[in-house]
């Protein structure tokens, strides 16, 4: 398994440096700068790519694209998209040409990752990322004050998000807004309450077939570019796994994975398996997901959580938390034997630890929401051994 690192570009605090430091050798990025819908020039991603390479004795590549983003429109299924597919088309040439073959991406309306709380203390003095149900609906009822929002949620969660907003201050409403808002990828799209609600009102009409058509519309559309010049395309789940502020959501169990596959028969239709997405979800299985679907999982991110009986989770250890990381890990390393053995050039699957708490120096740091160093060092090195013990103890290819 290929170890990777999710790097922010020239702009992050945690430099190529740090990064080779946490033994990963592959890198995860994205031109964020780039607009949602627009071509990645072959010259944008020359640079960035000569960037990442440029010192040889760091001894990284960029191996994996997160994200290229899938525009709204084509979410939303409107208009004349064949421009919106042309531009992903070529991107998707562009990053061929420059060697990267795997390339993740998300079919979420609106909203990518969502939060409710960014640095949620841990004993000690870490901080986690958490969910929480009663603040996400008192902003989805009494914040944002969506039509029929009321019945999206339980009635003991509705009637602690009322006191949660009677008790809340502006600085606390500010503060959840920005919270929710963090998770857009990049510098862009944050929005304020009018424009959440306008661009809401686009998708009103996109019911859940709605938006898996326009996933198959999408795929049809760019799959074959991507099976032609060797790209995996891999689909990341829906985060959290479940509808958001009456948005569907079409990538959040086992039965929504199987769907996608069998959108669209290629094996450049793929999946990225998001252990902590998918494990917020109660019901899901992602051990079995991930020996299920093996066979199309073409970028693996690690992590954890704790789930709570209200709908609330939180980012737990890698190591600690609701879903089997061993079995996760152990599946991965069988299909990549399977891989070898059947001639595949590139059968290692790229992973990364996907988030992390703040630990020790993060703390303070102006890093991304979750993706601070020494929390995601602490998840990396943990993986790595739970990696090397299993393919040691099964003589399977690391
Ligand atoms: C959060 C990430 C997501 C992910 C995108 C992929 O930390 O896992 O932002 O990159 O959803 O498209």
């Amino acid at each position: 398994m290929e170890q990777t690192w999710r790097w922010w570009g020239p702009n992050d605090v945690i430099r190529l440096e740090h990064v080779t430091q946490t033994g990963a050798t592959g890198i995860v990025n994205a031109l964020h700068e780039v607009p949602a819908g627009a071509v990645w020039t072959r010259e944008a991603i020359e640079a960035r790519k000569a960037l990442i390479e440029a010192d040889a004795s760091l001894g990284l590549r960029w191996s994996v694209v997160e994200s290229l983003p899938v525009a709204e429109p084509i979410k939303i299924g409107d208009g004349d998209l064949e421009p919106l597919f042309e531009n992903y088309r070529t991107s998707l040439r562009n990053l061929a040409a420059a060697g990267i073959r795997t390339v993740c991406y998300n079919f979420m309306p609106v909203l990518d990752w969502t939060r409710t709380e960014l640095r949620h203390p841990l004993p000690g003095g870490a901080n986690a990322l958490r969910f929480n149900a009663d603040e996400y609906a008192a902003f989805d009822v009494f914040m944002l004050e969506r039509a029929g929002a009321e019945a999206d949620h339980a009635p003991e969660v509705l009637a602690r998000a009322r006191a949660w907003f009677e008790a809340s201050s502006e600085a606390d409403r500010d503060r959840l807004l920005a919270s929710i808002m963090a998770g857009l990828p990049g510098a862009f799209d944050r929005y304020d309450l009018p424009g959440l609600r306008s661009i809401l009102a686009r998708f009103k009409d996109v019911s859940a077939d709605k938006l898996r058509e326009n996933l198959r519309r999408f795929l049809a559309a760019v799959i074959p570019t991507a099976e032609e010049v060797g790209i995996r395309m891999a689909i990341h789940p829906d985060d959290p796994p479940r509808p958001l502020l009456g948005l569907p959501r079409i990538v959040s169990s086992e039965e929504h994975l199987a769907a996608i596959l069998e959108l669209n028969p290629s094996r450049a239709n793929g999946l990225t398996l998001c252990t902590g997405s998918l494990g917020a979800r109660p019901g899901n299985d992602v051990e079995r997901m991930a020996e299920r679907f093996a066979h199309r999982i073409h970028f693996l991110h690690l992590r954890n959580v704790i789930k709570y009986p209200d709908g609330s989770f939180m980012e737990a250890d890698h190591l600690d938390g609701d879903v089997d990381m061993v079995g996760v890990v152990r599946a991965a390393l069988r299909e990549q034997k399977r891989r070898r053995e059947a001639g595949m050039e590139d059968w290692r699957i790229p992973f990364r630890p996907d988030h992390g708490h703040e630990l020790l120096d993060d703390v303070g740091k102006p890093t991304h929401p979750g993706y601070p160093a020494i929390g995601r060092l602490r998840g990396l090195a943990e993986m790595r051994g739970v990696m090397i013990a299993i393919a040691q103890s099964e003589g399977l290819p690391i």
